[in-house]
């Protein structure tokens, strides 16, 4: 039973007797995690202060500008991961490829890997609103002793071993999973400890809050159009409200909070919708699951997804159980 107040370190230790097995390894990856936070939150707390903030003049991958605390973000979680040879390979959703760590004796035995959005929602930081980090972690499925191969990271989100998002926001909070209930920490930052502010998360079962990029009305397929009306319709419980940040680690924490769905759809102008299956899909699903909610990309469970690349784009519907049933409902009664 976590108990409130309780910091992440004396967490991670208590509870590493829940894995069968456990070499600490996992224990030893979050806690690396966890450093990498705070060199990220000291950086985006100060954005407003040094010329580091607006566009680094380079795009990633996926042909968008990289804002400079993408960039500072990227690296450090990479460096911070690779320095202390904790996981066999790495993903980011800034970098092209995946990074093979070969470890301390070239040897590849370390038996995790880590896909991680580094900066989430980073165009707000110019505006000062809330961004965040989502991390997964995979066992790899190639042999140990062999280099990491795309395979290891081309997982289904049910074989995640744990997920995670921190939230750069009016205070810090770090949440994560490993597969026994959502657990939220937030930062002490006169401290620098985390502590268990939220224990045991869950979503409600149902909520009044809609978010979903509306601006893109006319382009959404027509059952998401029909959800919205719903949303919109004066009945006993509704109109919902409609908040939405653009921003989604922040706008899922709320509503994991209050009550609510968060939708990013495909449209006529973008057809897997935006946002990626590997890096902020799967890990965001793991996480409302284990919190009670549900996600889809409006027809199939997210976690049951085979990925066939590194960067793939899916539709994404996740939040309250009962509200995402019904979105579902109005785009099963059109054509996908
Ligand atoms: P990013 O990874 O480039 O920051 O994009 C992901 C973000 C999400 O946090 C957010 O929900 C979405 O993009 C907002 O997109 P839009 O501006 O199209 O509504
Ligand atoms: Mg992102």
């Amino acid at each position: 039973m976590p108990k409130k107040n309780q910091t992440l370190g004396e967490f991670i230790i208590e509870n590493q007797s829940d894995f069968a097995y456990s070499s600490g390894e996992l224990s030893r990856l979050i806690n690396s995690i966890r450093l990498a936070a705070k060199v990220v939150n000291h950086e985006v707390n100060k954005a407003g202060l040094v010329d580091i903030i607006g566009a680094y003049g380079e795009t990633n991958v996926q042909g968008e500008d990289q804002q400079k605390l993408d960039v500072m973000a990227n690296e450090t979680f990479i460096q911070t991961l690779t320095n202390r040879e904790i996981v066999c390979g790495i993903a980011s959703e800034e970098s092209d490829d995946f990074i093979t760590i070969p470890g301390c004796n070239n040897d590849h035995r370390n038996k995790y890997v880590v896909l991680i959005d580094p900066l989430d929602g980073s165009s707000n930081i110019d505006v000062n609103v809330s961004v965040g980090t989502i991390f997964s972690i995979y066992r790899r499925v190639t042999p140990l002793g062999t280099p990491v191969t795309k395979e290891d990271f081309l997982q289904a989100g049910n074989n995640q071993v744990a997920a995670g998002y921190i939230i750069y926001g009016t205070s810090t909070m770090l949440v994560y999973t490993t597969g026994r209930g959502v657990n939220g920490f937030t930062l002490n930052p006169a401290l620098g400890s985390w502590y268990l502010s939220h224990p045991e998360m869950k979503f409600p079962e149902t909520g009044r809050i809609y978010s979903i990029n509306e601006g893109n009305y006319v382009h959404f397929p027509q059952g998401v159009k029909d959800y919205i009306k719903y949303c919109q319709e004066e009945k006993e419980d509704r109109p919902y409200t409609s908040r939405y940040i653009g921003s989604m680690v922040s706008d899922i924490h709320r509503n994991m909070i209050k009550g609510g769905i968060f939708i990013y759809p495909k449209s006529s102008t973008a057809t897997n919708g935006k946002l990626r299956l590997l890096y902020e899909c799967n890990p965001m699903a793991f996480i409302v699951e284990q919190a009670g909610g549900k996600a889809t990309d409006g027809f199939r469970r997210i976690m049951d997804i085979q990925p066939t690349e590194l960067h793939q784009r899916i539709p994404f519907f996740c939040g309250s159980t009962k509200m995402v049933e019904k979105a579902e409902e109005f785009m099963a009664k059109n054509e996908r």
